[in-house]
């Protein structure tokens, strides 16, 4: 019989990753596995604290050991899991954690790649790398080094009082370089400020605004020519209508976890495609098996802007896979196994991990 298995993993990052809501030092996983003859994985995008979204570890686990595995003891199918998670409100992060476990062994079972499944093309992806707030010179040093790297597109967190003097300053250090920034909703009530941002010719300002505050976002975005990103506002299709329908941003930055699934997300890609609306993938600092599916899921071309994966020594010393995702001249290539395409390191997961949850399913 089937076991559901449900792993804590606490992972210290090489670098504090510093945003408007907070410092994370370490990436605090849970690991989801399927074990059968054939073993499938998945990981909540949810972090220890509920900073970036009501989400947590903790309503996550909850979520899933005392709703979600039932509807998995009725169906294997992610889509028709989906389809009977609808009548839980909300908990996205927790949903998408099961759901890409069971593409990982739908696809498995196929004997196929989830990329062959999702109609992905390309071989190796764009990666840009995103740069927590950082003292001055350090941030000049990470932003040098990144260039150095290869690193397709730079993004800067930002905050009230931590971004129009430092923009001037990358400006006039390294010029024209493809450059973003991301305030992670901070400037609400403070639209003006956002406003001074305007000159310094940034592909876009991601979540400058509350995730709800759609109708504020499209009164700013018509103040401004810089694109507005969304983030946290879009929690699945109807998100991002609402988005062009309102013009409350211009492009979209999909989460897996955040939307929901792979199916959810899928749906938005399409919107895109036939809206023409610039789209890339955002992360959560994820272990490679979350990476693998971000990865993945950026071979459709609609994904068509670096997004917001870096291989694995970026962030941290030994990932949980067995090959780490590595990059080259920018590009991080795409696994080409079954399912998500890498294997986890299981040793070193039981290792530092914690099991909550083991079930027979
Ligand atoms: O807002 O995009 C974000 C990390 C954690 C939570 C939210 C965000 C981020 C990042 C880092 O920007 C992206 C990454 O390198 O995984
Ligand atoms: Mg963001």
């Amino acid at each position: 019989m089937p076991v559901l298995k449900i792993y804590n993993v606490n992972l210290p990052l090489i670098t504090p990753f510093e945003t408007s809501f907070g410092i994370q030092y370490s990436r605090n996983a849970l690991i989801i596995e399927y074990f059968d003859d054939v073993k499938a994985y998945g990981e909540s995008v949810t972090e220890e604290f509920p900073g970036y979204s009501y989400e947590d570890n903790g309503t996550a686990l909850h979520i899933i050991k005392n709703y979600l595995i039932n509807i998995l003891k009725e169906t294997r199918d992610p889509e028709t899991f989906m389809e009977k998670a609808k009548k839980i409100k909300g908990h996205n992060m927790a949903k998408s954690a099961v759901e890409t476990m069971l593409w990982d062994l739908k696809a498995k079972e196929e004997e196929k790649s989830l990329k062959e499944i999702i109609k992905g093309k390309k071989v190796k992806i764009e990666s840009g790398i995103s740069i927590g707030i950082l003292p001055l010179e350090k941030l000049m040093d990470t932003i040098a080094n990144a260039i150095e790297l290869g690193y397709k597109r730079i993004k800067l967190k930002i905050k009230p009082g931590w971004d129009s003097d430092v923009l001037k300053e990358v400006r006039k250090r390294f010029g024209n370089i493809p450059l973003t920034v991301d305030a992670n909703q901070a400037y609400e009530g403070m639209e003006e400020r956002i406003l001074t941002l305007d000159k310094y010719e940034l592909l876009m300002i991601e979540q400058p605004l509350s995730e709800n505050n759609f109708y504020g976002l499209s009164k700013l975005q018509k103040k401004l020519t810089t694109p507005i990103c969304l983030d946290e506002s879009i929690h699945g299709i109807r998100d991002a209508e609402m988005m062009l329908e309102m013009d409350a941003g211009k492009i979209i930055n999909l989460k897996i976890g955040r939307v929901g699934g792979l199916t959810e997300s899928m749906k938005i890609v399409e919107f895109c495609r036939k809206n023409k609306i610039p789209l890339w993938c955002g992360g959560m600092l994820e272990t490679g098996i979350g990476r693998a599916l971000n990865v993945i899921i950026q071979t459709r071309e609609e994904f068509n802007m670096p997004g917001d994966t870096s291989p694995s020594n970026r962030y941290f010393e030994r990932d949980i896979i067995d090959k780490p995702f590595i990059m080259k001249n920018g590009y991080i290539e795409v696994p080409s196994g079954p399912g998500i395409g890498i294997k986890p390191d299981m040793g070193f997961i039981e290792k530092i991990g914690k099991v909550v949850l083991e079930e027979k399913i």
